[in-house]
């Protein structure tokens, strides 16, 4: 079973523009609200593949049975460990689409601090549920909590429970995560630059950087470089992966597609080069998508026929 955790999902108010101006008035042409937080996509991309996943993550007053709602019209299992505090709602996130450009800007909430007393919560539900051979996926921001250690507390608890666990995390938490040895991580380029501690120069480097943590005991990291695809480190091989040209509507939720296709290729057990074909598709066919969350399965699957993954190691 797979269990994605979301520790500060959102709703996404997802604001269409013909052209941002600054300092000016704009005027919305369409206004979509849909989920966003990370886990929660990977959760709806998972059941869009044919896999099914338990959403765990701390939802908070109106808004927050809103983003449950929603998940659940997904047909996602949803378990958020749901709280009414005064003056505490789950976050909005607004995302400015615009026309002229396929700008996608997102401008984020930080979302109500969570005092260690709800996320001890969330770990004991999860050591309740996680079971040997499960996955757990750790994904989203989490400076809404005051345990900062959270991330890896989760981690080395559903390792000890025999769990696999996927860190899909930036900044500090990553550099934090790290030392739990997840078994995947999902950097995009700049992340990988911050893992490396240098600027990257390019493809070579990556390479370099990812050979260089052959040992490190993450079995997968999967750098995700936008249009560019990906390069990933699966054990000791290195596979680049091309991906097929898209029609760019909504960048924004691409990673979560392409984390949650691995996921689904791990579960599936696929082998890796058909799991990054999937996984860059997916992404491409989210990409398509003008919302943030999902993507056109038929899409994808025609988008598979041109993507390339190339085994490098
Ligand atoms: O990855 C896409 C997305 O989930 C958006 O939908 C938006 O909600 C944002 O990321 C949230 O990211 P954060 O790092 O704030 O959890």
């Amino acid at each position: 079973m797979v269990y994605t955790v979301t520790l500060n999902p959102a709703v996404d108010k997802i604001l269409f523009l013909d052209e941002f101006k600054r300092t000016r008035t704009n005027r919305i042409k369409k206004t979509v609200d849909t989920l966003g937080g990370k886990g929660t996509h990977v959760s709806i991309n998972l059941k869009l593949q044919n896999v099914q996943s338990t959403a765990l993550g701390i939802t908070l007053g109106e808004n927050g049975k809103k983003i449950t709602r929603m998940m659940e019209s997904h047909g996602v299992d949803v378990r958020f460990l749901h709280y009414e505090i005064e003056g505490m709602e789950s976050r909005t996130n607004y995302e400015i689409v615009e026309d002229v450009g396929h700008h996608c800007t997102m401008v984020t909430e930080r979302g109500p601090m969570l005092p260690t007393w709800i996320t001890d919560d969330l770990v004991k539900q999860m050591k309740q549920l996680v079971q040997p051979g499960d996955m757990l996926v750790l994904t989203g921001d989490a400076s809404n909590v005051e345990d900062t250690g959270i991330y890896t507390k989760l981690t080395l608890e559903a390792k000890a429970l025999g769990a696999k666990v996927c860190l899909d995390a930036s900044g500090p938490y990553l550099i934090e995560g790290l030392k739990s040895k997840p078994f995947l991580i999902k950097p995009n380029f700049e992340e990988l630059c911050f893992i490396a501690g240098k600027e990257l120069k390019g493809e070579d480097d990556v390479v370099a950087t990812l050979e260089s943590l052959k040992d490190c005991g993450i079995e997968i990291i999967a750098m995700t470089w936008s249009g560019d695809g990906a390069i990933v480190k699966h054990g000791k091989d290195i596979y680049r992966v091309y991906p097929a040209k898209v029609n760019v509507a909504n960048e924004v939720g691409c990673g979560d597609a392409f984390i949650s296709a691995i996921i689904a290729g791990l579960e599936k057990g696929l082998g890796m080069e058909e799991t990054l074909r999937n996984a860059t598709s997916i992404a491409g066919a989210a990409a398509e998508c003008e919302i943030t969350t999902g993507f056109d399965t038929a899409r994808a699957e025609e988008l598979k026929k041109d993507a390339v993954v190339k085994k490098l190691r």
